[in-house]
C-alpha cells in the first residue's frame, strides 16, 4: 500500500511547519524524535487541550516552537520543577518534558533525581546525543569515555551517568532506551511512557552530526544512523536491565517482588517505615520542631504551640480578673500606664498574685512589685518596676555601638542608621577591590596599546608578540604610563 504523502498524514496538524525549515542542522536526530512525538500524540487523540510541552535550553529545547502545543521553554536544567508545577496545578494535563542529555542530566541532574523519587507524573523524552550540541560540543553527563569533544580534545576521561540505574532506582519509573534509527521502537517507548501513571524517562539516543558526529570519524549523519542500525540490539521483552547497546522498555517492577532498588542494596522495591519504630502522633505535627510528646517516640513533653496559646490565654483571664476588682478610674490609670498593676492592687489592699509578683509566668511587659522577690525563671529580674522587652534590649545594645533604632517595634528592622565605625563609612579602597583592580589594569593596558603603531597592535592582538615585548620593541617605557 503506498504511504500516504506527508501533508495528508493526521500528525502534521502538531506541527507549525510553516516555520519549516527548523533551525536544527541538516541531518540533526531532533527533527525525528519530534515527528515521532507528533505521531504518537496523534495516535493517542491527544492535543492542545490535554497536553503540554516543557522544554529546556539546547537545541532539543527549540521543539517547543515548532509544535502547535502550550510549551514552556524553561531555564536551563529546570525543567522538571516546571513540569512537576504545572501536573501540580492542572493534574489532568499530559505533561512532556522534551530536554537534552545535558539539560536533564548534567545542569538538571539534581531535579532529576528528586522528580524520579517523587514519582512525579510526567514523561521524559530525552534527546541523548551524548555532547552539549547548542554550544559547540562540549563533554556532557552522558559522552562516552574517551570521546573526544570540544572541551575533551584528548578524550573524555570521565565515566557517563549511568540513566538508567538514576531512572530504575525507583521500583516505580518506566525507563526506556531506543535509537533515532529505531523509529517504530521510539513510537512504542513514546506512547507507552505516556500511557505511564508515573515518572517515564525515554532516553533516545540521537546523532548530532555537526557538534559530535564529525569530530568522532562520521562523515555523516547517514553513517551515525547506520552505526545505531548496527550496533543497537532488542533487549528481551521480559528483560529486567538493558545491556549496552540494548534498546527496549523497562516497565516500574511489581512492588512485591523485592528486587534491588539500583543502588545495589537488596531493599524492597518500595521501603517503608520501619516497624520497629515508635508509632506516630495521631495528627500532624504543628512545626518540624516540635516533639512529638508522650505519644510519640522521645517521650520529652515539650509544650506545644497550643500549650502556649492556652497558657497566654489563661494568664490574660486572669489578670482581667484582678483588674475586675478595681474601681473604674484606678482601671483606667492602670490602663494608660499611670499606676502599675502592682501599686494600684497593693493601694486596694487587694494580695497580688504569684504570677504577678515574681514575674515568673506573667504576660509580656506586666510590672512587677518591687521588693524581696527572686529571680524569676524567665531570667527576667522581677526586682525592676517593667520588665525589659525585647525593644528595650535592642535599644541598649544600640545606644552602646551609638547608632540609631529603626524601627522602633520588638523584631523590626535594626539595620544602623549610619555606618557603625569610621572604617565602615570609608570607601572601598581600589586594592581592595579586586574588579577595580582588573579594571584598572586593563586602561592601563589600552592606553600602552594605544602608543603602539597599528600592525604591533595586531600582533599582539593575535598573541604572536606580548605586550612587554612589544612595548620593548617600540622603545616604550611601561612605567612612562601611571
Ligand atoms: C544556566 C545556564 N548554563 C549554561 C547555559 C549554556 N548552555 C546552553 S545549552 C547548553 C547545553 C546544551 O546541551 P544539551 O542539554 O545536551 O542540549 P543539546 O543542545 O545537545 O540538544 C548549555 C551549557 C545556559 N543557557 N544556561
Ligand atoms: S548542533 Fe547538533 S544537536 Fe544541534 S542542531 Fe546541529 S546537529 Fe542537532
Ligand atoms: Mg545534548
Amino acid at each position: 500500500m503506498p504511504e500516504a504523502p506527508f501533508a495528508e498524514l493526521g500528525f502534521k496538524r502538531h506541527l507549525k511547519v510553516d516555520l519549516f525549515p527548523t533551525i536544527w542542522c541538516p541531518g540533526c536526530g531532533i527533527g525525528t524524535i519530534m515527528i515521532e512525538l507528533a505521531m504518537v500524540l496523534d495516535e493517542m487523540g491527544l492535543d492542545e487541550t490535554n497536553t503540554i510541552l516543557v522544554t529546556g535550553i539546547g537545541c532539543t529545547g527549540r521543539m517547543g516552537s515548532y509544535m502547535k502545543f502550550e510549551s514552556v521553554y524553561t531555564l536551563h536544567g529546570r525543567t522538571l520543577p516546571v513540569a512537576e508545577a504545572i501536573k501540580a496545578v492542572r493534574p489532568e494535563m499530559h505533561v512532556v518534558v522534551v530536554a537534552g542529555d545535558g539539560d536533564t542530566a548534567s545542569i538538571g541532574g539534581n531535579h532529576l533525581i528528586h522528580a524520579i523519587r517523587r514519582n512525579a507524573s510526567l514523561t521524559v523524552l530525552c534527546n541523548n546525543n551524548e555532547i552539549y550540541g547548542l554550544t559547540g560540543g562540549q563533554t556532557g553527563p552522558t559522552t562516552p569515555t574517551g570521546t573526544k569533544t570540544l572541551s575533551s580534545p584528548a578524550g573524555n576521561p570521565n565515566t557517563p551517568i549511568n540513566l538508567q540505574g538514576l531512572v530504575r532506582s525507583s521500583a516505580h519509573a518506566l525507563y526506556a532506551k531506543t535509537t533515532v534509527y529505531h523509529q517504530l521502537h521510539m513510537r512504542n517507548a513514546i506512547r507507552e511512557a505516556i500511557e505511564h501513571d508515573g515518572f517515564s524517562f525515554v532516553d533516545i539516543t540521537s546523532q548530532c552530526i555537526e557538534n559530535n558526529g564529525r569530530r568522532i570519524g562520521f562523515a555523516s549523519a547517514n553513517d551515525m544512523l547506520n552505526f545505531y542500525r548496527k550496533t543497537y540490539r532488542r533487549a528481551a521483552k521480559d528483560a529486567e536491565h538493558l545491556d549496552p547497546f540494548e534498546i527496549g522498555i523497562l516497565a516500574p517492577r511489581p512492588a512485591d517482588t523485592g528486587s534491588t532498588n539500583g543502588n545495589g542494596a537488596g531493599a524492597t522495591s518500595s521501603p517503608e517505615r520501619p516497624a520497629n519504630l515508635p508509632s506516630q502522633p495521631p495528627g500532624p505535627m504543628a512545626s518540624a520542631t516540635e516533639s512529638p510528646g508522650a505519644s510519640g517516640s522521645t517521650g520529652v513533653a515539650r509544650p506545644t504551640s497550643d500549650d502556649v496559646k492556652a497558657r497566654r490565654r489563661a494568664e490574660s483571664q486572669e489578670r482581667a480578673a484582678v483588674m475586675a476588682q478595681l474601681s473604674a478610674e484606678v482601671k483606667l490609670a492602670v490602663a494608660k500606664k499611670e499606676l502599675t498593676l502592682t501599686d494600684a492592687l497593693t493601694q486596694a489592699g487587694i494580695p497580688i498574685p504569684e504570677w504577678l509578683r515574681t514575674g515568673a509566668s506573667a504576660p509580656s511587659g506586666a510590672p512587677v512589685a518591687a521588693g524581696d522577690v527572686q529571680i524569676s525563671a524567665t531570667g527576667q529580674d522581677p526586682r525592676t518596676e517593667q520588665q525589659p522587652t525585647e525593644l528595650d534590649a535592642q535599644k541598649a545594645e544600640a545606644a552602646v555601638e551609638e547608632r540609631n533604632l529603626i524601627g522602633g517595634t520588638p523584631g523590626a528592622d535594626i539595620q544602623p542608621a549610619a555606618p557603625r565605625t569610621a572604617h565602615d563609612a570609608a570607601p572601598p579602597a581600589v586594592g581592595a577591590d579586586p574588579r577595580a583592580a582588573k579594571r584598572a589594569e586593563a586602561q592601563r593596558k589600552l592606553a600602552l596599546m594605544q602608543r603602539l603603531p597599528s600592525e604591533v597592535k595586531l600582533r599582539v592582538a593575535k598573541g604572536e608578540i606580548t605586550l612587554a615585548g612589544a612595548l620593548q620593541e617600540a622603545g616604550i617605557d611601561p612605567e612612562s604610563i601611571a
